[in-house]
């Protein structure tokens, strides 16, 4: 016999190791017990199965996840990249809290990726699951990645498993980790129109932007989502059912619009109510006016004040489709 040749799993010889030097997850390969790797419902390390090394991480459940607190510093781009079998959902997330008009707590979620893999030269059953993202602020964020089937259960027939999750500043990306070019993303360049900029804007904080003093009373359903923003950091998720809402007065009798910017065409409602009372109601449909910045359309219209405190809610309705908004406003067409 000849001396040592491989069993079952033991690729580690045909296999690159992992370049540690400027990787900033711990324990990448879930070879070792004890990690700053924290799990939730029935995810486990196990033997049974690994792309490199002894183990691999196991999901037994749908929801299954595990999580990496990491730090991370700010204007850069990074990939994150694991070796998966089945259907998971890796992001790069940490909540938001603010205080204004009511305490509440939010996801902000700055790069995701859902099932969206591609084949690995080296393996014939794993296949290259990763993201790319920028990160506009230093600090703390989370990695997870969780058991997520889609509502399909067909995906999960092999099990599910992930190995070798490493993340690294884009210009730090090994050739052989992941797709051969990494996405550069950056912030996005749109500003508003003058005519409905901030002066001139009634709503606090029309951009959804992360202050403690958030100005929007959000209810339901919602994340926010700092990958895809049209105007600053980050652009508000609403899904069936969320509700964003500001109230202020106006001038009886004056001419005021109200507008909000929508990504792809999503079913958002645009509703003035007062005292209780719906005054106008703008649907889920259009027109939707293009303005150049990919999908996003804005949508709008004019209406005639009340005496008062009118209540401005964006909203999706519980039977339709999640929406992404970014910079509402209402101004004062009769100046
Ligand atoms: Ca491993
Ligand atoms: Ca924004």
């Amino acid at each position: 016999m000849d001396c040592v040749t491989t069993t079952a799993g033991s690729f580690a010889g045909i296999r690159r190791p992992i370049p540690m030097n400027e990787q900033v997850l711990d324990n990448p390969s879930f070879e070792h017990v004890d990690s700053k790797w924290e799990f939730t419902g029935r995810a486990k390390l196990t033997t049974k199965d690994q792309y490199w090394g002894d183990r691999s991480l196991r999901f037994i459940d749908e929801g299954a996840s595990a999580k990496q607190v990491v730090f991370l510093k700010g204007d850069t781009n990074y990939r994150l990249h694991c070796h998966v079998k089945g259907s998971i959902r890796m992001s790069i997330e940490r909540s938001f809290s603010s205080n204004w008009p009511e305490p509440r707590t939010s996801k902000v979620i700055y790069g995701y990726n859902h099932a969206e893999t591609f084949d690995e030269a080296n393996s014939a059953t794993w296949k290259n699951q990763e993201i790319d993202f920028f990160l506009k602020n230093r600090g703390e964020y989370d990695i997870m990645l969780e058991r997520d089937d889609g509502g399909n259960p067909n995906l999960q027939g092999g099990g599910v498993y992930a190995d070798t999750c490493t993340l690294y500043k884009a210009d730090a990306v090994p050739p052989y980790v992941g797709s051969s070019t990494v996405g550069y993303s950056g912030l996005n360049a749109w500003t508003p129109p003058v005519g409905v900029q901030e002066h001139r804007n009634l709503f606090k904080n029309p951009s959804f932007e992360m202050e403690s003093s958030f100005g929007w009373l959000l209810e339901g359903p919602r994340e926010f989502r700092a990958n895809e923003q049209l105007e600053g950091e980050q652009c508000l998720m609403l899904y069936p059912g969320g509700l964003a809402e500001q109230s202020f007065s106006l001038v009886k009798g004056q001419t005021y619009e109200f507008r909000c910017y929508v990504f792809d065409k999503c079913p958002l409602v645009m509703e003035i109510q007062k005292s209780g009372q719906v005054l106008q109601t703008l649907e889920e449909g259009g027109p939707f006016i293009p303005v150049g910045q990919g999908s996003w359309r804005m949508k709008h219209f004019s209406f005639e004040a009340k005496a008062g405190i009118h209540f401005f809610k964006i909203y999706v309705r519980s039977t339709s489709e999640p929406c992404m908004v970014d910079y509402c406003a209402v101004t004062d067409r009769s100046r």
